[in-house]
């Protein structure tokens, strides 16, 4: 077996005998962050549990921090009050990222681990089976229920040689995008294995498994070996340690060999994570901004990396530099170490320990700005500024930009690699209710400023219906595109008000038409072409469309986060039983339906008539019959 099949077997509650299969299993640890937190404990309340029943629920706080406004601490407030109320640990805003948090303080080898944001895979750095999820599902999981996937099937990654220096992790899960792209892993998990596993420390795994979030597969994993000991020693928790390996080089549906010793620096060209080019390509290009941080490369070994590259140098004269550390333990290290000062002499802005520029929340570049960021998502219109072109590259390409002013290959100007600390300092004072957690206060106050809304209430899913196309999108259309985050990320507690900006980077009257629709009786249909819903676990771009009046979305393919937040919010995903149909639709078109129930019922395909252009088309829904029952219900809360 492969560590992913351990890992499924050893957690499976019913169901699933192999790849394809639904599977239930139980799920250990559940995390939750601020942006998708709120509607997940107001989803949790709803169910009517007396607390949190998974072994450790943490609820962070590190999205929306920037608090222009009361809505952000209105949401930090219920956060606080409701974590306490049910027993989850509460990570105050300042902390950090919920994953490099998560992985030095909480993850288990071995461990099930769900999150209600996409890239809780970087859990997998340490050898947990540690997959994203829509709020609603992280929900269930931390009230005891278990978590649906499809069994996967598992890509093998080979490592063999170790990396020259100024070649990093990042440079590593790029060439797997190359190889891979971000449409079309649906269902798969990625296992790393090889001799040129032993020679990634973890925080470089770590990288590896948050950005495989952008192939689209289920999860990515490391094994845990002396590597992943140390690490655990080193952050007071070696108790947690168990090793984890693979019984052999056989369990994987396919394998890809890197040769870490050949591989050079390589970027993401606008406008997507699977756009990859070699640095040297772009070697030259005038840059405007330099973001440097995120969930991906935020660790110790990353800022440290740069401060070191910018040691006596200064970042040039017309280029914008920030910093944001991943925790505040990484955050504490540099200033003990005097690298903070360092990174302060060189000119660097030093942000917060938060999501920041990462989500668009701040640092937008200026007006056709080159950004050179080592986060994992450059679509199109996510850092605020449409005309941006960001290119998404490693902290080492970052810091020799920095220094030239234009994209510079770091290899020539590389440090000496950073060494693990045999002792983090460990402070987790900002971690609250640590002692209640699993219990927590029975009759706390639960606060519950203006900007808590409620969970709009799902209805069954109606026999026959008359529809509007009411848009037609093309490939890859990501969450971003569906639920604009940036400066319209503070309405996620409020789903009328957040409604408003659903498809706004790409037709702002959407909404408008879409409720006008819905008031008239009718149905809305999304229209779609392939890998519809890539990127973020937000359920906003699921629960926000069904407040719209959405209750069907036909698309070429589905991500599959999107694909469980759109049966989560009774809303039938579906694709077409011949592709060609897509272009036969227009935008606007009148479908109409009947026998919709029983089709779904019976687990067959639906046929539609578009009215306008006089022809009926086939679509089919690829479901379990529990996600079957789920739409039919309206949804996931009115089926519990
Ligand atoms: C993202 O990176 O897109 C986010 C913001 O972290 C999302 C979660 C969200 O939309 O709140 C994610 O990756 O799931
Ligand atoms: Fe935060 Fe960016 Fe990571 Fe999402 S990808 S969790 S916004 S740092």
């Amino acid at each position: 077996m492969n560590i992913v099949d351990k890992i499924i077997s050893a957690h499976r509650v019913s169901g699933g005998n192999g790849p394809g299969e639904e599977v239930a299993i139980r799920i250990d640890q559940c995390l939750t962050q601020d942006a998708t937190g709120t509607m997940a404990y107001l989803q949790f309340e709803s169910m009517g549990l007396d607390r949190v029943k998974a072994e450790l629920a943490v609820s962070y706080v590190d999205h929306n921090t920037v608090q222009v406004g009361f809505e952000n601490a209105d949401d930090h407030d219920y956060l606080q009050s409701v974590a306490k109320r049910y027993g989850a640990i509460y990570s105050k805003p300042g902390n950090g990222i919920c994953h490099q948090l998560h992985l030095e303080r909480f993850g288990v080898p071995g461990k099930t681990l769900i999150g209600s944001d996409s890239h809780t895979p970087t859990g997998g750095g340490i050898g947990m089976l540690a997959m994203g999820a829509g709020g609603i599902d992280v929900a269930v999981a931390m009230g005891g229920g278990p978590f649906y996937i499809k069994w996967p099937e598992t890509i093998g990654v080979r490592l063999v040689g170790s990396l020259r220096p100024g070649v990093s992790a990042k440079d590593v899960i790029l060439k797997v995008l190359a190889r891979y792209g971000t449409k079309g892993n649906v269902g798969k998990v990625v296992e790393y294995f090889g001799p040129g596993v032993a020679t990634l420390d973890v925080p470089s795994r770590a990288t590896i498994c948050n950005m495989g979030a952008e192939l689209g597969v289920t999860s990515s994993l490391f094994p845990s070996d002396e590597t992943t000991r140390l690490f655990l020693e080193a952050q007071g928790r070696g108790g947690d340690w168990s090793p984890l390996a693979p019984d052999g080089d056989s369990g994987y549906c396919d394998v890809f060999e890197i040769d870490l010793s050949a591989l050079e620096p390589l970027a993401a060209a606008p406008h997507s994570p699977g756009n990859i080019v070699s640095v040297s390509s772009i070697a030259g290009m005038k840059v405007n901004q330099i973001m440097i941080g995120s969930c991906t490369n935020s660790s110790y070994r990353d800022i440290k990396t740069v401060a070191k590259m910018l040691e006596g140098r200064r970042v040039a004269q017309d280029v914008e530099v920030g910093i944001a550390c991943g925790s505040r333990q990484v955050f504490k290290m540099l200033a003990d170490e005097g690298l903070l000062s360092t990174l302060i002499a060189a000119g660097c802005r030093i942000l917060e320990n938060a999501c920041g520029f990462c989500i668009g929340a701040h640092m937008s570049p200026s007006t056709n700005a080159v950004s050179l960021r080592t986060n994992n998502r450059n679509f199109e219109a996510r850092s605020g500024t449409k005309s941006a072109q960001v290119y998404l590259v490693s902290p080492e390409t970052a810091a020799a930009s920095a220094i030239a002013g234009v994209v510079a290959d770091p290899r020539p100007v590389a440090v000496a690699p950073v060494a693990m600390p045999e002792r983090f300092p460990i402070d987790d004072s900002m971690f609250l209710y640590r002692d209640t957690a699993g219990v927590g206060v029975p009759g706390a106050e639960i606060v519950r400023g203006p900007n808590i809304g409620k969970v709009p209430a799902g209805t069954p899913f109606p026999d026959a219906f008359d529809a509007v196309a009411a848009i037609k999108v093309g490939d890859k259309v990501t969450t971003d595109h569906i639920m604009p985050a940036g400066a319209r990320l503070k309405f996620r507690s409020n789903v009328p008000q957040y409604a408003k900006y659903v498809f706004e980077p790409v037709d702002p009257t959407f909404h408008d038409r879409a409720l006008a629709s819905k008031e008239t009786g009718k149905v809305n249909v999304i229209v779609a072409g392939e890998s519809y819903g890539q990127g973020s676990s937000r359920e906003h771009a699921a629960m926000c469309p069904m407040y719209l009046g959405v209750r069907l979305v036909v698309a070429k393919s589905i991500e599959r986060i999107h694909k469980a937040n759109l049966v989560n919010f009774g809303i039938i995903p579906c694709t077409f039983a011949d592709q060609k149909d897509y272009d036969r639709i227009g935008m606007g078109d009148e479908i109409s339906a009947s026998g919709v129930r029983q089709a779904l019922e019976g687990g067959s395909d639906i046929v539609l008539r578009d009215v306008t252009g006089g022809f009926e088309f086939t679509v089919r829904a690829d479901l379990s019959p529990r996600e079957r029952r789920t739409i039919l219900a309206g949804g996931l809360l009115a089926s519990l």
